[in-house]
């Protein structure tokens, strides 16, 4: 299993760097009136509650307790933004788990439309880490659901799979090639799937890579 055979040297350190650099929580949005100015590139991390979106942003970072993660799901609760490296110039956005039924379906119902609003209207978000647990063999009917609404918004999102050390490698690479080829009748899917785990380590370089060359793009 190769994380990332396209990312140079260079590619490697620049995300390297960035992510060595500052690291800090800014604040948490729970309205489309509380946003920050979309002065700077942002990133952010999106999908069912309990895949894993706060303990990527942790192992980035390479901070165990920046973004609060928890066993329990629902753990999130607002946008909550971090600001990457010196001078924060980038925006990590961690957001709360869509598909999770065990809070009251009015809060469900306003955190979905807070996601949905976000996702579709802000114009410094570069591309959306559409984070999907290995062990679920594929993609939810949510996952879908907010990918229809990032190609009709034409946001770019990219597929993220987590926690592959808890899955065999066959299994994981099965996975990979059955959404890849779905991502191919998406327009703003990213074509290339990337795994993870924020566990062990696993994909976490190229993935900095990956999102230090969206910070650098301006
Ligand atoms: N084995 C393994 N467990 C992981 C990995 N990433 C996250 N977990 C576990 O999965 C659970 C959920 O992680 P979170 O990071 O809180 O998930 P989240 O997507 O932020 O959840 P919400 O905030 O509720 O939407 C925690 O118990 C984590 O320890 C991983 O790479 N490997
Ligand atoms: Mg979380």
């Amino acid at each position: 299993m190769d994380a990332a055979p396209e990312f140079s040297e260079e590619a490697l350190e620049a995300g390297r760097l960035l992510f060595a650099g500052k690291a800090e929580f800014v604040l948490g949005v729970a309205s489309l009136s509380g946003l920050p100015p979309s002065d700077r590139a942002e990133v952010c991390f999106a999908g069912r509650s309990n895949v894993g979106k706060s303990s990527l942003i942790n192992a980035l970072t390479g901070r165990a307790k920046l973004a609060r993660s928890s066993a329990e799901p629902g753990r999130t609760r607002e946008l909550n933004y971090f600001a990457i490296g010196d001078e924060g110039k980038l925006f990590l956005v961690d957001l709360p788990g869509f598909g999770y039924a065990k809070v009251s379906k009015t809060q469900t119902a306003a955190w979905t439309r807070l996601i949905k609003s976000y996702l579709r209207g802000r114009p410094s978000l570069r591309r959306v880490f559409l984070l999907v647990d290995a062990r679920r063999g594929g993609l939810m009917d949510t996952d879908e659901e907010v990918m229809n609404l990032m190609d009709g918004a034409a946001v770019t999102y990219q597929v993220v799979l987590t926690k592959v050390d808890k899955v065999p490698k066959a299994e994981v690479e099965k996975t990979v090639a059955k959404i890849t080829d779905k991502l191919k009748k998406r327009g703003a899917a990213h074509p290339v799937v990337r795994m993870t785990s924020a566990e062990k380590g696993f994909g976490i370089p190229e993935l900095r890579a990956e999102i230090a060359g969206l910070a650098a793009l301006g």
